[in-house]
């Protein structure tokens, strides 16, 4: 339990209708004592006066909630407080609440961090909690509301209880050891087991980092040559003018981005400036912009004009490249139908001929990050699960009699792995790190 208690605003910007105060530790109650308000019923919704302690005078009629430990968010005491949303009177409560002894602002995240330390959640349920706060689509927020109820959690205890039970195995073959009579494959289970538990791993694993991307977004950076169209396209799926557009080759020097949201998951579409071999250095530097973007976008639309030469653009192993013929409006109607025989696309921003065909293709792109919520959602898990993926291999080569203990103590490494996704292992050392991109007051 913590010495300090900890105030924040946990609701929006203010001014707002109503601003909700979370006090949590241990002398929450002082919080509203100081108030002059009687502790209400627990958990039940009570309307509060709040009297100025300076001035005696009534500083809001808001309403308090009284959660006493262990039944809180934090399993600390912890009093809400629904104030009036307005920028004095929040100012005035903190102000009363920083004189009080062992009171001080919370720091991001910290009443989850709390929560966390208390055994109110798990490491992986927090990053989820963390996830859902910001999530900005349906996608997101399923994916996000998966993992706080726990589907990370029970898969990966699930693994470590088996790998613990494993061990068992092993260590009651070694206590046998002594015996004349041991039967010399005792081995044997444990070893099914084991690589019964690298295949579910390594599955979970092999998902194209689906959990992550969808955090991060889905990219599709528009490239090609000057005057291609790229801008054009932007603003036509963006809806509104975000690039300027004009028949000069090489307008585009910066890369802009735009945020839209298709079919539940977050695309950020990316304009660049046209690539070709140029002598303006500030073109220049657009044009290693616009590569490097190009690089590590998800998708890249490499847009040619009808009629215009095509142009190369490496790809990297995780990319898909499509090809996409513009200002199909200049051409006559029979070459029109001969572009679009081989699959590759053509469009005309100017009639719109080919944009509902681009935005479908581009939302089933992006429903496959919108599937089944993944499992694995941040680089840390990621890197947990592969520590453990590669202990176990490890102890599987490790079967011979006589390796028993090298075989045991591989698979104990491997469970310490699958420990610190939860936090049941070396939690202080990733709580900072986790809790500092939350929002204060959560
Ligand atoms: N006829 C026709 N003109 C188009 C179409 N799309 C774009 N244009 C015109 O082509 C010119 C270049 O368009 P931009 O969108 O600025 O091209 P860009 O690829 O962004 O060019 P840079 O930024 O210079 O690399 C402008 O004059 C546009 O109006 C189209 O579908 N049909
Ligand atoms: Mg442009």
């Amino acid at each position: 339990m913590s010495e300090d208690t900890i105030f924040a605003l946990s609701s929006g910007r203010l001014p707002v209708a109503i601003a909700v105060v979370r006090v949590s530790g241990p002398n929450a109650r002082v919080g509203l004592e100081t108030f002059g308000v009687k502790l209400p019923q627990p958990r039940h919704a009570t309307r509060a006066q709040l009297i100025d302690p300076d001035s005696r005078e009534t500083l809001d009629d808001a309403l308090a909630l009284w959660f006493p430990a262990p039944r809180s968010e934090t399993g600390e005491d912890v009093l809400e407080l629904h104030l009036h949303g307005g920028r004095a009177v929040l100012a005035k409560v903190f102000s009363v609440l920083g004189t009080l002894s062992g009171f001080r602002p919370a720091e991001a995240g910290e009443f989850t961090k709390r929560a966390v330390l208390n055994g109110k959640m798990d490491l992986a349920n927090a990053e989820g909690l963390g996830d859902l706060v910001s999530a900005e689509t349906e996608a997101q927020r399923r994916q996000a509301m998966h993992q706080y109820q726990g589907a990370l959690s029970r898969r990966v205890e699930s693994w470590r209880e088996r790998l613990i039970e494993a061990m068992a195995l092993i260590e009651a073959n070694l206590d046998f050891s002594d015996e004349a009579d041991v039967p010399e494959n005792l081995m044997a289970p444990a070893a099914r087991v084991a690589s019964e538990m690298l295949s579910e791993i390594d599955a979970a694993l092999a998902d194209a980092r689906r959990g992550e991307r969808l955090r991060e977004g889905f990219s599709v950076a528009i490239a090609g040559a000057p005057n291609a169209g790229k801008s054009t396209l932007l603003n036509t799926l963006a809806e509104r003018d975000v690039a300027i557009v004009s028949d000069i080759p090489g307008t585009t020097r910066d890369v802009i981005e735009v945020a839209l949201d298709l079919s539940g998951v977050p695309v950020v579409l990316i304009d660049t400036a046209g690539i070709r071999d140029t002598s303006d250095p500030i073109e220049m530097e657009g044009v290693r912009r616009a590569m490097a973007r190009a690089e590590s976008a998800d998708l890249v639309l490499l847009l040619e004009p009808a009629g215009g030469a095509s142009i190369c653009l490496p790809t990297q192993p995780h990319q898909t490249l499509w090809r996409i013929k513009t200002k199909a409006d200049l051409i006559d109607s029979d070459s029109k139908q001969s572009l679009n025989q081989n699959g590759s696309l053509s469009i005309s921003a100017k009639t719109g001929a080919g944009i509902d065909e681009l935005l479908k293709r581009l939302s089933k792109e992006a429903e496959r990050f919108a599937g089944e919520p993944a499992l694995v959602t941040r680089e840390r898990q990621r890197v947990a699960l592969r520590e453990a993926s590669a202990r176990i291999s490890s102890a599987l080569s490790l079967t011979k009699p006589g390796q028993e203990e090298l075989f045991a103590e591989e698979l104990r490494l491997a469970a310490r792995s699958l420990g610190r996704i939860t936090g049941r292992v070396d939690v202080e050392d990733v709580l900072d790190k986790i809790f500092s991109s939350f929002c204060i007051g959560k």
